[in-house]
């Protein structure tokens, strides 16, 4: 008999166009985990609205994010693939893991104190302070295994597993608690204007992001003014930053080790290795750029996949929410 395959919940927030970072970062590992694993994959629009959002763009962006997911190889018939606004219970069992939450551990979320630094109370919204309760709800609800997760959401999933013990413990088991997944290639793509900072949908300089939809010609002129340094290198090294970021993306790519390209750019300076890192990078996301143009001129095909996701993750997410409303004794109807 087949051994049921473990659960893996991961999604994406649309809060700005998706960069070479979602991409690289997240959306191309996931399409290596849908045959291995039970996969759900979401739009986070709820996650997205921490931040005031334009509504038309957040309505018109949460769709990109889906036919960019399904033109970059994740396949709606492997994997349930869903907007997470759609699914009601993400909120309902939100309120209940808030109940089981302290402020002292939200507080404490590097992440909500590096957004709302330099901010008076009545600047910083609610929700970035509670996002954090939600995300667990997201993974807690589908029962999830592992979740793939980068450096900067550790402590993320460090308060989804505490949060899921406790209420277990109060209520007798309800949850699985989930592990981080580190993937093999677990790249960190940097700001290509400032390496040493992760690259950000929301960063406001345009040229420290390559975008997974940017034409060909503004991605080699963004590569070609990537920071690098004096050295004149090709070296895989903390002291070379910027050099070890395009090395990355290269190799993320490629499949070539730090060696071979070292070895190959000996002595040359960084021009041609940059010619080449943008080429790399164009002939990655092109095919993927004419698939999206190709779903989103469908829309009807697109709303077929996000509604028969909802439908699928409703059943199971609505299954959890049930046992954890009986268990916290709200009256069943
Ligand atoms: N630069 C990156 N390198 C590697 N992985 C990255 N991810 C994001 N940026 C990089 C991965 O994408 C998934 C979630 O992205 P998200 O948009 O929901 O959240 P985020 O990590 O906060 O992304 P941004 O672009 O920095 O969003 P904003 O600017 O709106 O706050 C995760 O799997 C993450 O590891």
């Amino acid at each position: 008999m087949d051994e049921k395959k473990k659960v893996i919940v991961s999604g994406i927030k649309p809060s700005g166009d998706l960069t070479l970072g979602n991409y690289l970062g997240a959306i191309k590992n996931w399409v290596k985990l849908q045959d291995e694993y039970d996969c759900y994959f979401f739009i986070a629009d709820l996650h997205a609205i921490t931040v005031r959002q334009v509504p038309a763009e957040l309505r018109k962006r949460s769709l990109e994010v889906l036919a960019i997911y399904i033109a970059a190889g994740v396949d709606p018939e492997k994997n349930t693939m869903f907007i997470q606004s759609h699914v009601p219970a993400h909120c309902e069992a939100s309120w209940l893991l808030t109940c089981n939450s302290y402020m002292g551990e939200l507080g404490r979320m590097t992440q909500y104190k590096d957004k709302s630094k330099n901010k008076e109370g009545d600047s910083i919204s609610a929700g970035l302070f509670n996002y954090p309760v939600l995300m667990a709800g997201d993974v807690l609800l589908y029962q999830a295994d592992l979740v793939p997760v980068g450096v900067d959401q550790v402590q993320h999933l460090e308060l989804a597993r505490n949060i899921a013990e406790r209420f277990n413990r109060a209520y007798s088991p309800t949850f699985t608690v989930p592990n981080a997944y580190i993937g093999k290639a677990g790249a960190k793509i940097m700001d290509l204007q400032n390496p040493t900072k992760k690259m950000s949908k929301s960063e406001e300089n345009p040229n420290g992001y390559i975008l997974i939809l940017d034409p060909p010609e503004v991605i080699r002129r963004k590569v070609s003014r990537a920071v690098t340094d004096s050295i004149g290198e090709v070296r895989f090294s903390d002291d070379q930053p910027g050099v070890k970021n395009l090395m990355t993306i290269l190799s993320t790519i490629t499949g070539m080790t730090m060696e071979e390209i070292e070895a190959k750019y000996e002595g040359q300076g960084y021009a041609q290795f940059k010619k080449d890192v943008a080429e790399a990078i164009v002939e990655e996301l092109e095919p993927i750029q004419e698939k999206v143009k190709g779903l989103l001129s469908d829309k009807k095909q697109l709303e077929e996949i996000y509604k028969a996701g909802a439908e699928k993750a409703n059943y199971i997410a609505t299954k959890t929410l049930r046992k954890m409303q009986k268990k916290i004794g709200l009256v069943q109807y």
